[in-house]
């Protein structure tokens, strides 16, 4: 199974997992799509990209805009004629704080962009992906999918809610050629974590930073799942925190 010549959107490509996922898949010999709502840093990414030989474009994206989702779909499949592997990796954690200190509108926010945002590119993705037989979905989860922790209700309500998505997507669409599964990628070293310290709530802020796993290695676990010999994991949450997860992608043990 080559990823050679097929097409990807990565939702969340400015930086940290999504940028180092658009880099591999790139290299790889996909032709990419980069969204996000940094609009010059993905520019500049893709730009690199092209400037390394491979084909990348950055459509600027905010997920939690279900119009702009579908506008995003429309320009890709536009662009590439296909859509073979869908990355819902855009995600927010910030702000971090229990829930009587919480923000209603905050929280509400991350439920429309961890969320609301997975659904929108799903709904939008799928027509064109049944349409020429089939494509791949990785929704990045997270631990936090089947976990609690303080201060992250409204991450762990999100995450949980995308491992349910990620269940629904497979039973109604894996007969059809739709590929669908989630990736639990552990602590990785990216701003997202970075965010977390500063939190000083709950234990994974007091992790040391090089504790956490290069977002390259979640980008290899994502060309991993993107073929077929990853077929066993669909409609679950691949985890990259075991020896075996780990050994199936290649990546060195715990
Ligand atoms: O985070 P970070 P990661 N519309 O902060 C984008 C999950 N995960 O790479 O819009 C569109 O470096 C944002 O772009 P911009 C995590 O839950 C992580 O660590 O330009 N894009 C940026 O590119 C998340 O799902 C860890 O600000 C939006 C990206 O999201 C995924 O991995 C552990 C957006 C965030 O980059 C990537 O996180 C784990 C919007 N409305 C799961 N809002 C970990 N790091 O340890 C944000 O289990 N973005």
């Amino acid at each position: 199974m080559t990823l050679d010549g097929q097409t990807a959107i990565v939702t969340g490509a400015s930086r940290g997992i999504g940028e180092a996922t658009a880099r591999h898949l790139a290299a790889q010999g996909m032709s990419v799509i980069l969204a996000a709502r940094s609009t010059s840093d993905i520019e500049r990414i893709a730009a690199e990209i092209t400037g390394q030989g491979g084909t990348a474009h950055a459509i600027a994206c905010d997920v939690a805009d279900h119009a702009a989702v579908a506008a995003l779909i429309v320009e890709a499949k536009d662009r590439t004629g296909r859509i073979d592997l869908l990355v819902n990796n855009a995600g927010l954690i910030d702000p971090i704080a229990r829930i009587a200190d919480s923000d209603p509108a905050a929280w509400g926010h991350i439920v429309d962009v961890n969320l609301k945002g997975v659904y929108s590119a799903i709904r939008e993705a799928l027509p064109v992906m049944l349409a020429q037989g089939g494509g791949t979905i990785v929704n990045i989860s997270s631990g936090a999918a089947t976990g609690a922790l303080e201060g992250w209700s409204h991450y762990c309500a999100t995450k949980a809610a995308v491992l349910s998505l990620t269940k629904c997507v497979d039973k109604e669409y894996r007969d059809q050629g739709i590929r669908m599964v989630g990736l639990s990628p552990g602590t990785v070293a990216t701003d997202m974590q970075r965010e977390i310290k500063a939190s000083g709530i709950n234990p994974v802020s007091q992790l040391d930073f090089d504790a956490h796993i290069p977002p390259e290695w979640v980008a290899q676990a994502i060309a991993y799942l993107a073929g077929e010999g990853a077929d066993r994991h669909l409609g679950t949450d691949f985890s990259l925190k075991t020896d075996e997860g780990r050994a199936e992608v290649g990546l060195p043990g715990l």
